[in-house]
């Protein structure tokens, strides 16, 4: 286990009040810069390091290293530099202030120039739920690209509302994100609560 000397969490919290007819609805929203990651876990093999980019937020992002499998044609190894199963490989977690229980929709700014470079799977506290596998990422390539998709069996490229997380208690948690194809780089990522949230990228 690695530890990284800036355990600040940066990120931004945004809680929006929505009154529609009788009842009253927050939306909670939560991004955080990847870079400012608390520790890392099962980093043996792969892992993840802070690289710098005037394109990124806060001029830095970080990326799993090394990157042996760049193109199709490279041999695809389990374990090594694919991991289809969440929690096995390269994990880095964050500590993250949960403003109330709900279900968290999990966006994350990715940069792929590729196809093997652009899978990831989210988790909370340990657990790795299947909403929290395999996080896609087909648009957007060479450049800074926010999605949130879940690649299925029916679509590769993946599917819109799957990725979330069921927080139960507000207050501490930690947020963890685990390899599925070495060489992806992650810049920020937000939680939240609004199902149909969008943004510009
Ligand atoms: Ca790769
Ligand atoms: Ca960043």
């Amino acid at each position: 286990m690695t530890k990284c000397k800036n355990v600040l969490i940066t990120g931004l919290l945004f809680t929006v009040a929505m009154t529609s007819g009788f009842s009253q609805q927050s939306i909670h929203t939560v991004e955080i810069e990847a870079e400012s990651f608390s520790r890392q876990s099962k980093d043996d093999v792969r892992k993840w390091y802070v690289k710098s980019d005037p394109n990124a937020s806060n001029q830095k992002y970080i990326q799993i290293l090394p990157d042996t499998r760049v193109t199709h044609d490279d041999k695809l190894i389990a374990g090594t530099n694919f991991s289809n199963t969440p929690g096995q490989m390269a994990i880095i977690s964050y500590d993250v202030e949960i403003p109330e229980p709900g279900r968290y929709y999990v966006w994350a700014r990715v940069f792929s120039s590729g196809s093997e470079d652009n899978g990831l799977h989210v988790g909370v506290d340990g657990q790795w739920p299947e909403s929290g596998a395999r996080l896609q990422w087909c648009e957007g390539k060479n450049q800074w690209f926010y999605d949130s998709k879940q690649r299925t069996n029916e679509v590769h490229c993946g599917e819109p509302y799957l990725i979330y997380l069921d927080i139960e208690e507000k207050g501490m948690h930690e947020i963890q994100f685990s390899m599925r194809e070495d060489g992806i780089k992650m810049d920020k990522f937000l939680l939240t609560t609004n199902r149909d949230f969008k943004i510009q990228n």
